[in-house]
């Protein structure tokens, strides 16, 4: 038995010096010392030994398990060192390589022009004010004096949800429930957001686009406040050379109404294809704001009076970028919308 176990321990000792890996050198682990190794097998064997030599013998056994143990270890330990260097070999990375440029994205156009708005009126000390895209016909219709029937609301065709809740048509309900939450104190807001009508999508009109409405309440605000007010807004917008031109028109929630249009900025007011020959370049709405309209909201129209304008910032990006199809700003084409880089850092 002494001899089986000296061959054993060489054998053991030769395929560990022999294992040129971890996983190697865990199969003649296994193969030696595991559950159904030689070793275990001797040891099990013990029994059938005289009494007197199972000492001696059960010691040598030990003995060599230690030292195949050992040699086992002190090799793995090794072999691990020689992985993980091989390993810190291969993944060394080169600093010097030259970095990928990561793709950065825009603003998009809509979003700036609306950011540029909101930003020049807020320097004016204006709010922003914000409410619901699903609206009651009460706010975006009734409270701004066009009740149920009145044929002015035919100028903003709806989506409807029930009789009584719809898809705003514009941001004047924001201008509404604003008042009406202001209980009667003076007001200074814009509102921007999505609006929605039943219009036909063409290079100029959308069936979803953006709003900005302006509301300015307060004792003796006059048509001159927001003619000054519009006059900033159009020569920060598009140059300090424009002129603003008021016409009459009209808005159930304005009275007296007008249409502002602002000297073309392409020919200065000669006539080109910009302004379709005019001069002239339509941009906003805006007026008055109807003594019924503040009565409906609480306040006292004898004392306070106010002015209002709203605008669709995608038409004044069409004309500020010379953008031909309103559409290009809702199909997400990236050949389009890379041209708008943003330059301010
Ligand atoms: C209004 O919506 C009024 N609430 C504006 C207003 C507010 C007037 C306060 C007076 C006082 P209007 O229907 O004209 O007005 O729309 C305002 C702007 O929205 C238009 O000048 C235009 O720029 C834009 N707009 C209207 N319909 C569309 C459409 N289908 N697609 C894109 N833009 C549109």
């Amino acid at each position: 038995m002494e001899a089986q176990l000296h061959v054993l321990k060489t054998e053991a000792l030769e395929k560990i010096a022999a294992s040129e890996n971890v996983k190697e050198l865990n199969g003649v682990r296994v193969a030696y010392l595991g559950k159904k190794g030689p070793i275990t097998d001797l040891l099990k064997g013990m029994g059938k030994l005289p009494a007197e030599e199972r000492p001696k013998m059960g010691a040598l056994v030990n003995v060599v398990r230690e030292e195949v143990t050992a040699s086992l270890e002190e090799r793995m330990a090794l072999l691990e060192e020689q992985a993980i260097n091989e390993k810190l070999q291969s993944e060394t990375i080169d600093v010097t390589l030259p970095g990928r440029p990561v793709q950065t994205g825009n603003a998009h156009p809509l979003t700036r022009v609306v950011e540029e708005i909101e930003d020049l009126f807020i320097s004016m000390g204006y709010e922003i004010a914000e409410g619901p895209e699903v609206e009651k016909d009460y706010y975006n219709f009734e409270a701004l004096n066009l009740p149920k029937g009145h044929p002015a609301r035919d100028m903003q065709d709806s989506f409807y949800i029930t009789e009584d809740i719809l898809l705003r048509t514009h941001t004047s309900p924001v201008q509404a429930r604003t008042m009406e939450a202001k209980g009667g104190e003076p007001i200074k807001i814009i509102c921007p957001g999505k609006v929605y009508r039943r219009d036909n999508d063409d290079a100029t009109h959308s069936h979803q686009f953006t709003q900005i409405e302006g509301l300015v309440i307060g004792e003796d605000i006059r048509m001159s406040d927001l003619k000054g007010t519009l006059s900033v807004f159009a020569k920060k917008m598009f140059g300090d050379e424009r002129e603003i031109r008021l016409r009459p028109s009209f808005f159930p929630f304005t009275e007296p109404s007008v249409e502002m249009d602002i000297s073309c900025f392409k020919c200065g007011g000669s006539g080109c294809n910009v302004c379709k020959k005019t001069g002239w370049l339509e941009i906003l709405g805006a007026g008055m704001v109807h003594p019924n309209v503040l009565e409906m909201a609480g306040y006292d129209s004898k004392r306070l009076t106010g002015f209002a304008f709203g605008m669709g910032p995608e038409r004044i990006a069409m004309l500020k970028y010379g953008v031909e199809d309103i559409r290009h700003f809702y199909t997400n084409d990236v050949r389009f919308l890379s041209q708008f880089q943003r330059t301010e850092v």
